[in-house]
């Protein structure tokens, strides 16, 4: 990619930009959605102890979906809001159900990357007030599913990969609309917004390995404008 298009792709990247790493990639996924491979990676520091801040605050743990299945990715939150599910359902709240505090602030770093991230493929008032870590061991997976539990779908969703890599599951807007197969790589940044925000999505089962990251784990971050 020249300098030409990269200006043209965002109002925030520039050549002396510090942070934005200059070989990511700009793939289109489908009408909405981009894959912005290794845009993470510049910043794999900050956000290692970003990361780690958030998780001593709100320790990670496994939710229960409304139907009283115990959820395979553990997860907590950062922002004003965070996602909850239970035997009441799923919402997002301002609180921590397992504290009783606010969740975490969300870490500067986070929400930078996010705003970045949003801009590099077109949506330039991205304000995130959620971001769901979802943490995966060796055999967890997220089933086919619609995000639904946000204000405004003319918002995009971003989402940032670290650590073990994952096989993402890309559907149509219909659950049994043939899904896309999509390897996520450490570092890779998905935005998903326009006709591509309601689409059924979902990760494969994660595979066993290592990773000097995470170890053992995938890590996934996904920034939402919720409320
Ligand atoms: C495609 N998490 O937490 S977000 C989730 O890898 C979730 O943990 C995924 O799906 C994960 O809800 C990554 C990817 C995502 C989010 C919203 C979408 C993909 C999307 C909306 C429409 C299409
Ligand atoms: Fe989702």
């Amino acid at each position: 990619m020249n300098d030409d298009d990269r200006d043209a792709a965002s109002q925030t990247t520039n050549l002396f930009d510090a942070t934005a790493d200059p070989a990511a990639a700009r793939l289109p996924l489908a009408d909405g959605a981009f894959l912005l491979t290794g845009f993470a990676l510049a910043r794999e520091a900050a956000l290692h102890d970003a990361l780690n801040e958030v998780i001593a605050q709100a320790p990670l743990r496994h939710m229960v979906t409304p139907g009283g299945l115990r959820m395979s990715v553990a997860m907590t939150n950062c922002g004003s809001l965070g996602w909850v599910s239970d035997r009441r359902g799923y919402r997002y709240d301002t609180v921590d159900p397992d504290s009783g505090k606010p969740w975490p602030a969300m870490p500067s770093a986070f929400r930078l990357l996010a705003v970045d991230a949003a801009a590099r493929a077109g949506f330039t008032d991205f304000e995130p007030d959620a971001c769901l870590v979802n943490r995966y061991e060796p055999g967890a997976r997220l089933s086919l599913h619609q995000d639904r539990d946000e204000k405004d779908y003319a918002q995009p969703i971003v989402s940032v990969s670290l650590g073990l890599p994952a096989v993402f599951l890309f559907g149509g807007l219909r659950r049994a609309d043939k899904a896309l197969r999509v390897p996520l790589a450490h570092g890779d940044v998905v935005v998903w917004g326009g006709p591509a925000r309601l689409r059924f999505h979902g990760v494969l089962p994660l595979a066993q390995g290592e990773h000097a990251f995470a170890g053992a784990f995938r890590f996934n971050l996904t920034f939402r404008q919720a409320g």
